[in-house]
């Protein structure tokens, strides 16, 4: 984490704009509105990359991508995904390269319900759904490691190998011990030993393991399928979850259904070491509504907040989170949430609250201060 960048830092920030796919460019233009609300100082790179320059060029990104990212201090993305490029080929020549190059293997994930945000479920508020998934990032399902042999014949195989390194696991598994000390002093790890004959086992020896350094915070192991149904059944009784990759994918959909869609979800991925973090909202390209004006940009701002954040401006991310929490309780909405508005109005009220909290705290001398989710 860099602790040394702040509002006040001497020199500009620097972030890598990568817009992506889909309803990601309309999304991310309203994320940097709202930062650019702030005045901060930051020099903004973008980047074309995604489905659009597979076309023209046959990759999603340029040689040499990953090691330019490296001189930014962040990277705000939108979605990755076209109908007309295969998954894999844009997932793995983009994010999920991105996430393994720059060794960011942690993703953090608030799945947390803000006043004004409709609930799915019948007679649960804002005080029932305040959770942070905490999910491994570049190995288990993810790693990449498998083959495919004998294509189209009856004798075709597909194998695609749960990896999961000691180093790994025990940095994630850390990482979210610590996190749960500063929240509820609970951690649940999703998992799946009773069905996995190796890889999950091991998962739960390290997190018993390093529980040993945290006797302050009482950790359970869940099955994954058993944590599904008591996210929607007890979702209050849930705090902090540390996950595998792939587990962590899956649970932080249905988590974010729980805090009103998909459109609200934020998701920050990042290293251990001193580098380049990635801030991206968990919804996909959604191209089903690309170009409509209609997709959700709370995810986009909230995953700015997020980096933020990570870059040291908690002031700053503070005021990012409460323009968001005010605009979701008085409205704009957009229409996932039940309104009528635009991307852009949306944004446009976030980025005029940012002003009106600038100037209500410069008038009163105070900071806006809030819990703030990454450790
Ligand atoms: N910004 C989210 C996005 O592009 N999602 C596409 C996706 O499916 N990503 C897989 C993942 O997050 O692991």
């Amino acid at each position: 984490m860099s602790e040394e960048m702040s509002a006040g830092s001497r020199r500009p920030l620097r972030i890598a704009l990568l817009p992506g796919d889909g309803v990601g460019p309309e999304v991310t233009v309203e994320a940097r509105k709202v930062l650019e609300a702030l005045e901060l100082d930051i020099v903004w790179t973008d980047l074309p990359w995604g489905s659009a320059y597979w076309h023209e060029h046959g990759t999603m990104m340029p040689t040499g991508a990953v090691d330019s990212l490296r001189a930014q201090d962040a990277i705000l993305m939108g979605a990755v995904g076209d109908p007309t490029v295969p998954d894999p080929e844009a997932l793995w020549g983009l994010i999920l390269k991105i996430r393994q190059e720059l060794d960011l293997g942690l993703n953090v994930r608030p799945a947390r319900l803000l006043a004004g945000v409709p609930c799915p479920l019948a007679g649960r508020g804002p005080s029932d759904i305040d959770m942070v998934f905490v999910r491994e990032n570049t190995e288990g399902e993810y790693a990449g490691v498998g083959g495919r042999v004998h294509r189209g014949q009856p004798a075709e195989v597909a194998i695609d190998t749960t990896v999961f390194t000691r180093f790994g696991c025990e940095r994630v598994i850390r990482y979210a011990f610590r996190l749960a000390r500063g929240r509820r002093g609970v951690l649940t790890n999703a998992t799946k030993s009773n069905a996995s004959r190796y890889a999950y086992p091991f998962w739960d020896e390290v997190v018993e393991e390093v529980a040993l350094d945290f006797p302050d915070v009482r950790v359970e192991r869940v099955l994954v399928d058993a944590l599904c149904a008591r996210l929607i059944t007890n979702p209050a009784s849930v705090d902090v979850v540390v996950a595998s990759n792939l587990f962590g994918d899956i649970l932080t959909d249905l988590a974010a259904a729980l805090q009103g869609g998909m459109g609200m979800a934020a998701s920050a991925n990042i290293g251990f070491e001193s580098g380049p973090g990635l801030f991206e909202p968990v919804h996909g390209s959604a191209p089903d509504i690309a170009g409509r004006g209609w997709a959700n940009p709370s995810g986009a701002i909230w995953s700015a907040a997020l980096m933020l954040e990570h870059l040291g401006a908690r002031r700053e991310a503070a005021t990012v989170m409460a323009a968001l929490e005010a605009v979701c309780l008085a409205g704009p909405r957009t229409r996932d949430l039940g309104g009528e508005a635009s991307t852009a109005e949306v944004g446009d009220a976030v980025a005029t609250a940012v002003g009106r909290l600038l100037a209500d705290g410069a008038a009163s001398g105070g900071a806006v201060t809030e819990p703030q989710v990454l450790v």
